[in-house]
């Protein structure tokens, strides 16, 4: 994969794609943003999944340039966009955690912040809460500088690290992102609805907004909703599709 990266990403950069999760008001089915997923389709190998080559991006110092090709993308598309749309859309990225310590990144989202606010719409970045623990005083300059610019900042995968409340509350973020191992469990056992329902008091308690991942059943979707978690994304609602699809379905 390494190999057929670097290669791919120097010769063949259409390879790279992106697909757009839906997000939703659980309650009233509204749709309240998107969550942008790359997408690799090597021209050999076939479909090959980021959890594998964002990995090998990142060691080989390649995910700059692998996100260079996912602002592209996401630019060509909301370009397409009248400002008749719905606005007060997000539009969230997947930032992985060297990047965040990377100087360049403001500027490599900036096409990005000013399409989204011609369109009314709030750009917003998610970092894992396991990179987030790991902040250096400089990366959080650069959360600070995110902030000022109007790009919120939300903690992808909460729940399985260990950040403390104290800490959360320091830290200049918005969002939180149940994960769906959570989500998942729901309504099985009773501790994991404990733990959502302690999750969403803690974000309550930091005035933070949360959006829960992965609902694949109604009755997932329910307890959320008897837990006052009223947004959230997940194949029960829709799967990540193309633009075309997403902008022809809720955008016209
Ligand atoms: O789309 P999928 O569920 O296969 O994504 C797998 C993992 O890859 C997820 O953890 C997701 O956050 C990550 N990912 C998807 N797209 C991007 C991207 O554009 N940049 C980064 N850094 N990670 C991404
Ligand atoms: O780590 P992150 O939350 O960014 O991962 C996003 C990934 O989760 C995407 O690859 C997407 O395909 C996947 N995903 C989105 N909704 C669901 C869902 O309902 N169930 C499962 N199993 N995966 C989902
Ligand atoms: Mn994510
Ligand atoms: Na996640």
């Amino acid at each position: 994969v390494a190999e057929a990266l670097v290669e791919s990403l120097k010769t063949t950069p259409e390879e790279f794609s992106v697909v757009y999760q839906p997000q939703f008001d659980l309650t009233s089915d509204r749709l309240i943003g998107m969550e942008v997923l790359v997408r690799w389709d090597h021209a050999d190998i076939g479909p090959i999944s980021p959890a594998e080559f964002i990995e090998v991006c990142e060691r080989r110092g390649l995910i700059h340039e692998l996100m260079e090709r996912v602002v592209a993308c996401v630019v060509a598309d909301l370009s397409s966009l009248t400002t008749a749309v719905p606005r007060g859309l997000g539009l969230a990225l997947n930032i992985s955690a060297g990047q965040f310590a990377d100087a360049r990144l403001l500027a490599l989202i900036e096409p990005i912040v000013s399409q989204t606010r011609r369109l009314g719409w709030v750009p917003e970045l998610e970092i894992t809460e396991t990179h987030l623990m790991h902040l250096s005083p400089r990366y959080r300059r650069q959360l600070e500088a995110f902030g000022r610019d109007g790009v919120r900042i939300a903690v992808d995968d909460f729940g399985t690290g260990y950040s403390s409340l104290a800490y959360l509350h320091e830290l200049p973020i918005h969002i939180l992102k149940i994960d769906r191992q959570f989500v998942a469990r729901l309504g099985e056992e009773r501790r994991d609805l404990q733990i959502v329902s302690a999750v969403l008091g803690m974000a309550r308690a930091l005035e933070l907004e949360v959006i829960a991942e992965g609902i694949e059943t109604d009755a997932q979707r329910q307890h959320l909703v008897q837990l006052n978690c009223l947004k959230g994304q997940g194949f029960l609602m829709a799967r990540p599709m193309r633009w075309a699809q997403l902008s022809q379905r809720w955008l016209m």
